[in-house]
């Protein structure tokens, strides 16, 4: 079965715990098992990982560009937290790993908020974007990349 990562970056890991009214009250554990659930409906399995280190999420995208290069993966749903706004070194990983196609996740519209939180690093070499949709956003950028994947395997 081909694999497909669930990034998260930096506080993520709070979700569903504070601020509910920016990011509503689903956990990550709760976002973690029903992105599991629907990969496994589209036949993929899942692989989730939160950090709150930039190194360890760049380790993880460089892993997963290896892991798509011998088809043993599909691609990444990465919400790269406020790194989005701070990393270059993100945008290198990605660009670097050459075709991993990587969906940037926002559960929030950061277009909404502060001024700041309007540029993104990654947006630039992400396949796709999604934004705002809350904690469905994560649901809807698997079913992008799924058609990407479907897409690329014609
Ligand atoms: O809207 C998003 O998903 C963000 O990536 C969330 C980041 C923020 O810096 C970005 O601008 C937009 C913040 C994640 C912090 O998550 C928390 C969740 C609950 C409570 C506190 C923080």
């Amino acid at each position: 079965m081909k694999k497909v990562l669930l990034l998260n970056g930096p506080n993520l890991n709070l979700l569903g715990t504070r601020e509910p009214n920016q990011y509503g009250h689903t956990t990550l554990a709760d976002v973690e098992a029903l992105f599991t659930q629907a990969a496994q409906r589209l036949g993929f399995e899942a692989e989730c990982f939160q950090s709150n280190w930039e190194g360890a999420l760049l380790d993880k995208i460089h892993e997963y560009g290896r892991l798509y290069k011998t088809g043993e993966a599909v691609g990444a749903v990465f919400n790269p937290g406020a790194f989005t706004h701070t990393s270059i070194a993100l945008q290198d990983a990605i660009k670097g790993v050459d075709g991993l196609p990587v969906i940037e996740v926002h559960v929030s519209n950061v277009h909404a908020r502060e001024e700041f939180r309007h540029h993104s690093w990654v947006s630039p070499v992400a396949a796709g974007i999604v934004v705002g949709f809350g904690v469905d956003g994560y649901l809807l950028a698997l079913e992008g990349l799924q058609r990407i994947h479907a897409r690329t395997t014609l």
